[in-house]
């Protein structure tokens, strides 16, 4: 007998795979919480029914959600993530030497466990002592920041239950009033196949409150679609007038200099959308 787990994406399509063990299925305090094995992608986190992340294909998101950002701004110091209790985002962060600090504000302290326990590779860099963890209202801890962040990364589940209000106007207010004269924010802003409306809307939203807005996107193939978009607010720095010199040497499998620029070269159906 083989166990086959499937998120449905949109009411009438989804994506199925074959999972070999279940690790963890329990309700925390804010969501449902499976951490599984699957066959094709390693050990994979699932939150109220849509995978969050899995071993093989996590670099991609989790670098061009720390990268493009971060090469953006000519002296990142201060760094949050909002969300991104696996630590992927974290681990990519700490690449950057320029960086003396990076607090993860995760509301689910269950995420951090299970994700320390089973995905490692992952979460590895959480002990880090440049890393400051706070189980903690990422909403609550925006509201509550004034002028002290250089890039601020919002890796947020979708737009409903917990992470419902990381995706209004009022939110990316307050991020602009806790990031620097020169901050920079991205978010994850999902799909232009089933969620084109979300992808407009953030996109407006954003660029009422940022003089610099930016769409750009990446190949994940286990989300929705498989094209992913991540948004950019800015107060300064543009991500495509970066100069050639900044971009210094990491280890990366996904993020290139050239793919930096290209990634905000967007397919005619998604630069409509904007
Ligand atoms: N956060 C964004 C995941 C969104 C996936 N959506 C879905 N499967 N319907 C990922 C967290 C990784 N650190």
């Amino acid at each position: 007998m083989s166990i086959w787990f499937t998120e449905k994406q949109t009411e009438n399509f989804g994506i199925t795979m074959k999972i070999n063990k279940t690790y963890v299925s329990e309700q925390t305090e804010f969501q449902k919480l499976d951490m599984v094995e699957t066959e094709e992608f390693g050990n994979m986190l699932i939150l109220d029914g849509m995978v969050m992340t899995t071993q093989k294909d996590e670099f991609v998101y989790h670098e061009m959600v720390a990268h493009v950002p971060l090469f953006t701004h000519p002296n990142p110091k201060n760094v949050l993530v909002v969300g991104g209790g696996d630590g992927g985002v974290i681990r990519e962060v700490l690449k950057h030497p320029s960086v003396e600090k990076a607090v993860l504000v995760e509301i689910d302290g269950k995420v951090i466990e299970y994700s320390k326990q089973y995905l490692p590779e992952i979460a590895g860099d959480l002990e880090n002592p440049r890393v400051e963890v706070k189980v903690d209202d990422g909403f609550m801890h925006i509201a509550t920041s004034n002028n002290e962040y250089d890039v601020i990364m919002v890796d947020s589940t979708e737009p409903v239950g917990p992470a419902a209000k990381l995706f209004e106007k009022g939110f990316y207010e307050g991020i602009s009033k806790a990031l620097k004269e020169d901050g920079i924010f991205v978010a994850q802003t999902d799909n232009p196949w089933f969620t084109p409306e979300l992808i407009s809307q953030v996109f407006s939203d954003v660029s009422e409150i940022f003089p610099i807005t930016r769409l750009y996107t990446a190949n994940i193939p286990t989300y929705p679609s498989g094209l992913w978009t991540f948004t950019i607010g800015s107060k300064k720095h543009d991500p495509l007038e970066v100069p050639a010199d900044r971009f210094h040497d990491i280890e990366t499998k996904y993020w290139t200099p050239q793919l930096h620029t290209a990634s905000f070269a967007l397919p005619k159906f998604v630069s409509d959308l904007i």
